[in-house]
């Protein structure tokens, strides 16, 4: 009975354990393929306590050499960018820099969430991809930046960076066919 009980209180913690670390800032669609168009929607669904949000920021890996931020109506936006070392050919020109941060500026309350939204042609490749975010608060901020270990799970470090699993990229996405879905 009493190691019934226990097992019981282990898988409740581990339930509440998992739970809280969903809430955290994930995409709403973590699966993605690599190479191809993606449009991620960063969820942000709490804010520093009972502070309100009032900025998010999120940095783009160097392997996204495309990437758009979605307007959100109430927020400013703005946008970083850098020279890139390489011109790289594309459709229409060659791509000369490349966006590494994206920052929405408005007023979130503690107890509602929201998404942001960015367009990317994601890297070829397979597995994992990391994007740091920034939530700054009234009062406080919170750095989702923390990588975990190899071979260990997602929610098992306490500020998780939000991470898209890339699954190996399938043929060369045709450059001509981002203009029809978006
Ligand atoms: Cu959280």
């Amino acid at each position: 009975m009493q190691r019934a009980l226990l097992a019981l209180g282990l898988a409740a913690a581990l339930l509440a354990h998992a739970a809280s670390a969903a809430a955290h800032v994930v995409f709403a669609e973590p699966q993605a393929q690599g190479g191809a168009y993606y449009a991620g929607f960063l969820r942000v669904s709490h804010g520093c306590g009972t502070s309100p949000t009032i900025s998010v920021r999120v940095d783009i890996p160097p392997g996204v050499l495309m990437a758009r931020p979605q307007p959100k109506p109430g927020w400013r936006l703005s946008v970083a960018r850098e020279p890139l070392a390489e011109p790289i050919p594309s459709e229409g020109g060659s791509i000369t820099e490349r966006v590494v941060s994206i920052t929405w500026r408005g007023r979130l309350p503690a107890d509602q969430f929201d998404q942001f939204g960015v367009m990317m042609k994601l890297p070829a490749q397979a597995g994992p991809l990391y994007f740091f975010v920034t939530q700054t608060c009234a009062r406080g901020e919170r750095s989702w930046s923390q990588v975990p270990a190899e071979g260990q799970p997602w929610g098992s470090v306490e500020s998780p960076a939000p991470v898209l699993t890339l699954a190996a990229p399938q043929g060369a996405a045709p450059e001509t066919s981002h203009d029809h879905r978006h």
